[in-house]
């Protein structure tokens, strides 16, 4: 199976590293003439990237869509390569926050889509430069709910990431695990974002209350949603989290300073606009968008 990896962002640049090491074929997109990416990997190993092409090629159901963009760079992006696919190209989304499945199912009706979540580290130092920080577990599973064994396809996407990720598990319903990961979201990457912090500064015990309702307000959409969800285990995973990265700085932080559009609509208005549908009060969560909104708009 090939691995068309669109972007030459961190996660992106890590999964082709994998598999480079691991000699599974991959190409790597990006819209604008880039330089090929040099990983450097936890033993300090320099793994030079294929350059990055800049036009779609055409694909068959042995290659793999890779898409590790932002959530609102993925309309455009699956616009761009619905010609490009056919009809059984498996098309895998990784992004922080909500929304890709909805773009997918519309863009790309009969494709097999997965969705991902990935807590490996990995950061780009430059245009042209990514490290890998840490490793993680990345979760996987089908856009709609699985039920039986895994088919061919499914098996396939699976083995060449684990070979690219190692650690990587399927699920039969990967939405818990995406909610989980949006709820951490919702409350480092504003947070930091908006008061110039990384992340470990969220425990120094100034932003307890703001921590504990947000989580409320989003265990809340959570379980009416049909998640099982307790803002204090929230609150819990949300603090482990700040803590194992605590001199990162959130990414939603970073696309401020660089003056970049931010996820926020993808991870906070989510859930602003999920509780509007179930009408549940989020005033927390819908401060949080207008702030980090008005901030990127000055
Ligand atoms: O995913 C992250 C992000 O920055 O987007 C966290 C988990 C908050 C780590 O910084």
């Amino acid at each position: 199976m090939t691995l068309n990896i669109l972007g030459t962002g961190a996660i992106g640049s890590a999964i082709a590293a994998g598999a480079a090491k691991h000699n599974i074929p991959y190409r790597v997109f990006s819209r604008s003439p880039a330089a090929a990416v040099t990983v450097i990997d936890q033993q300090d190993q320099q793994i030079m990237l294929n350059t990055p092409l800049s036009q779609p090629v055409k694909l068959d159901s042995s290659d793999v869509l890779i898409v590790p963009l932002k959530a609102h760079q993925i309309a455009s992006a699956l616009q761009q390569w619905q010609p490009f696919v056919c009809v059984h190209t498996p098309v895998v989304l990784m992004h922080n926050g909500m929304g890709g499945a909805e773009t997918a199912r519309h863009t790309l009706p009969d494709n097999p889509v997965f969705l991902a979540t990935t807590r490996m580290g990995a950061l780009k130092h430059s245009e042209n430069h990514v490290r890998i920080t840490g490793r993680g577990t990345t979760d996987i599973g089908s856009i709609s709910p699985d039920i039986g064994p895994l088919t061919a396809i499914q098996e396939q996407v699976l083995s060449s990431l684990r070979h690219c990720l190692q650690d990587v598990v399927w699920h039969a319903d990967i939405y818990p695990s995406l909610w989980h990961k949006l709820s951490i979201n919702a409350v480092i990457n504003p947070l930091t974002a908006l008061n110039d912090i990384p992340n470990g500064t969220l425990l120094n015990g100034r932003f307890d209350s703001q921590i504990d309702e947000i989580c409320h307000e989003t265990a809340a959409v959570m379980r009416a949603s049909g998640i099982p969800a307790d803002a204090k285990a929230l609150v819990s995973r949300v603090r482990d989290v700040a803590a194992a990265t605590a001199a990162n700085y959130s990414s939603m932080h970073q696309d401020v300073v660089h003056h970049r559009q931010t996820e926020i609509d993808a991870i906070n208005g989510y859930i602003v606009l999920q509780a509007k549908k179930k009408g549940i009060a989020v005033p927390h969560n819908a401060l949080l968008v207008e702030q980090v909104t008005s901030l990127t708009q000055r």
